[in-house]
């Protein structure tokens, strides 16, 4: 009888983290411990931290940004769903639109895939515009396919790096 195999797939995802109150250094730093901790997920790899300007209501503090990417046999609305349970742990609020967070996980990438439904939408919807998503990607991967959308090394042509800066 033949040999019964069973092959895995895992995806790689990409994930923008961001923070811009209670300590965003700390937060940012946490939440990348536990995205490699999560259950059924591998190899996480990570960029550097940034600081950037908010995008948003003017007045809030200035965010701390990076990219991080993982392989994960979740489906996406699984990996939403841990993702949403990490930015719980970390008292995430919904208080004003666009406006201050200690934490907001937003799920970039999810292989080549397109999803467009009430919960999700990937790629996510303002990749392209976002210096503090777009830097921090092309440090960890700057090869990465964007499904349906021109290339990042065209969309670093047309977003400029302003202030954002390493930390
Ligand atoms: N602005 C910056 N700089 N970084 C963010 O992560 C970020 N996240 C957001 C809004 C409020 C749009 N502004 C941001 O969700």
């Amino acid at each position: 009888m033949a040999e019964l195999s069973h092959k895995t797939n895992w995806i790689r995802c990409y994930i923008g983290l961001g923070s811009n109150l209670e300590h965003p250094v700390t937060q940012v730093s946490r939440a990348l411990l536990e995205l490699e901790r999560l259950d059924c997920c591998r190899g996480l790899i990570h960029s550097s931290l940034y600081r950037s300007d908010p995008v948003g209501p003017v007045g809030q503090p200035d965010y701390i940004n990076a990219v991080a990417s993982l392989e994960t046999t979740l489906t996406p609305l699984q990996l939403l769903d841990a993702l949403q349970a990490i930015e719980q742990l970390h008292q995430r609020v919904r208080i004003q639109h666009w406006g201050p967070r200690t934490l907001d996980l937003d799920l970039l990438l999810y292989g080549d895939e397109q999803i467009n439904n009430e919960r999700l939408t990937v790629p996510h919807a303002f990749i392209q515009a976002r210096n503090f998503v777009l830097y921090p990607l092309a440090e960890i991967d700057p090869d990465v396919y964007i499904p349906n959308q021109i290339s990042l090394a065209d969309c670093l042509k047309n977003c400029d790096k302003g202030s954002l800066e390493l930390i």
